[in-house]
Order: structure tokens, then C-alpha cells, then sequence
């Protein structure tokens, strides 16, 4: 079990306060990290924190804009002094707009773009720096099931998320060589606030997701720490470039008709 012991490594969560962020985060922190979480909101952040040290986790709260790169450059500059070095990386910091392409404000498009897929790249290349330096690191990018297959309503998104994939799978190549282990969770339906819009009983999507995923319930945040341990620990030293879907099985079938059990 001292694989997946992560004492002693400090794990930078971004929009790690509240969802699958701060589940991941809860996860991390029970396998031993010092937690460092990102955010926009001061009153989220506080009450994430109060959460986090409620469980007498070591947590610390940094609030940035993913995508301003010199805010970014700043804050991990920042974190370095107070913290130390940044030893794994969770980019899950993201937003969804639901709208028709064809009727999306290109200002729309580019917002979730630039949050999903260019957020996670500022993160990555200032945290490779040092773990660069340090030959050994852990970069683990949250995907999604729009990683391989798209929705109506949600281009930007499944865009934002299909290059998250491919970044991945860059990085790895262009990092494993220093040791440093590029990977990514691809969470399927969880029941979040992300996902609250489509996810009230009675609405169809509900009806569609239970009926379309194998495991026949949506997942819970504390579904996804195993493999956030897993990818932020020694037991993943030769895994690279690879996309963990935690998904109840949806991606793996075609779906049943309605009257099969
Ligand atoms: C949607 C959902 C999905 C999930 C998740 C699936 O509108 O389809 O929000 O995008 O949040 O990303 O992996």
C-alpha cells in the first residue's frame, strides 16, 4: 500500500473547492498530500477550506484565474515560497455553457476554451518548470465523457475537453522522458452542480443517463478518488499519456433497448 501513500507530496487542485475537485482533493489529502486548492470565489474558498481543515486536512486556498497566465505565474511562484514544491497537479478547474452551436455567442465559445483546454495548459507548463527540475512529477487533467464523444448543446465543451484529451497525451510525450507521469481522469455523469440542470427527476436526460450507463445510477463525487490516488501516486510511475474514464460503463456500450433489463 505504500504505493499509493503520498505523504510528504504537495497536490495543487484547481476549482478544488467544491464538486469532483473537492472530492479528488479529500482524496489526495486522506492518502496523505498537503492540499492546495484554486478558486475565483472568496466565500467558496472559505468555506472549502473550513471544510478541509474540519477533516484536519493541511490545506491552503489560492485564489487566481487559471487563465490569466500572469496571475497563474504569480500564485505558483507564491505557493512555491509558502508551500514548497508542487509534486502533483490536478487540472479540473472548468465550465460548460448548454446552447445550440448554432445559435452560441462565439464570446461563449471561447470563455469555455480558454477555462477547459487553455487554463490547463498555463497550469501544466509553469508546474513543469519545476517538476522539470526535479525529475519527478504528477499532472493529472480532467477530461470528460465529451473527451470522446460529443452532445447536443455542448460543442464548446466537447471541443474544450477532446483537446484536453490530446494535450494529455502531448505532454506525456514531451515530459515522461523527466520523469514526469501526464494522465487523465474522464469522469462519465456525476452528480454535481454542474450537472444539477440535467439531472432533476423527471427530467429526460435524467431518465436518458440511468438507462444509458451500465452501473444504472449516475456517479458520486467519492467515486473518483481511488483513481485520482491512484494516477497521483508511485503505482502509476509508468503509466503515461492515459485517459482513466470512470464512467459506470457507459462509454464501453452501445446501450440495451428500452424493454431489456
Ligand atoms: C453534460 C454534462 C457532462 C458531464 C461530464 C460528462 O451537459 O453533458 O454536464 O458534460 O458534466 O462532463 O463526462
Amino acid at each position: 500500500m505504500n504505493l499509493f501513500n503520498l505523504s510528504g507530496k504537495n497536490a495543487l487542485i484547481t476549482g478544488g473547492t467544491h464538486g469532483l475537485g473537492m472530492a479528488m482533493a479529500e482524496a489526495l489529502a486522506e492518502a496523505g498530500a498537503q492540499i492546495i486548492v484554486t478558486g475565483n470565489t472568496p466565500v467558496k474558498m472559505e468555506k472549502a477550506l473550513d471544510h478541509y481543515h474540519s477533516k484536519g486536512y493541511s490545506a491552503k486556498g489560492y485564489l487566481f484565474d487559471v487563465t490569466d497566465e500572469i496571475a497563474a505565474a504569480k500564485n505558483v511562484e507564491l505557493i512555491s515560497e509558502e508551500v514548497g514544491d508542487i509534486h502533483i497537479l490536478v487540472n479540473n478547474a472548468g465550465i460548460i455553457r448548454r446552447e445550440p452551436a448554432i445559435s452560441m455567442e462565439v464570446s461563449e465559445f471561447r470563455k469555455v476554451i480558454d477555462v477547459d483546454l487553455v487554463g490547463p495548459f498555463i497550469m501544466s507548463q509553469l508546474v513543469a518548470k519545476q517538476m522539470i527540475d526535479r525529475k519527478e512529477g504528477k499532472i493529472i487533467n480532467i477530461c470528460s465523457m465529451m473527451s470522446e464523444l460529443g452532445r447536443n448543446t455542448v460543442s464548446a465543451y466537447a471541443a474544450a475537453k477532446g483537446g484536453l484529451k490530446m494535450l494529455t497525451k502531448n505532454l506525456a510525450t514531451e515530459w515522461a522522458k523527466y520523469n514526469i507521469q501526464v494522465n487523465g481522469i474522464g469522469p462519465g455523469y456525476f452528480a454535481t452542480t454542474q450537472t444539477e440542470p440535467i439531472r432533476v427527476d423527471g427530467h429526460p436526460f435524467n431518465e436518458f443517463i440511468i438507462s444509458r450507463t451500465p452501473a444504472a445510477r449516475w456517479g458520486n463525487p467519492e467515486d473518483l478518488g481511488g483513481t485520482a490516488v491512484f494516477l497521483a501516486s508511485k503505482a502509476s510511475d509508468f503509466v503515461n499519456g492515459q485517459i482513466i474514464y470512470v464512467d459506470g460503463g457507459i462509454l464501453a456500450t452501445i446501450g440495451k433497448p428500452s424493454n431489456e433489463e
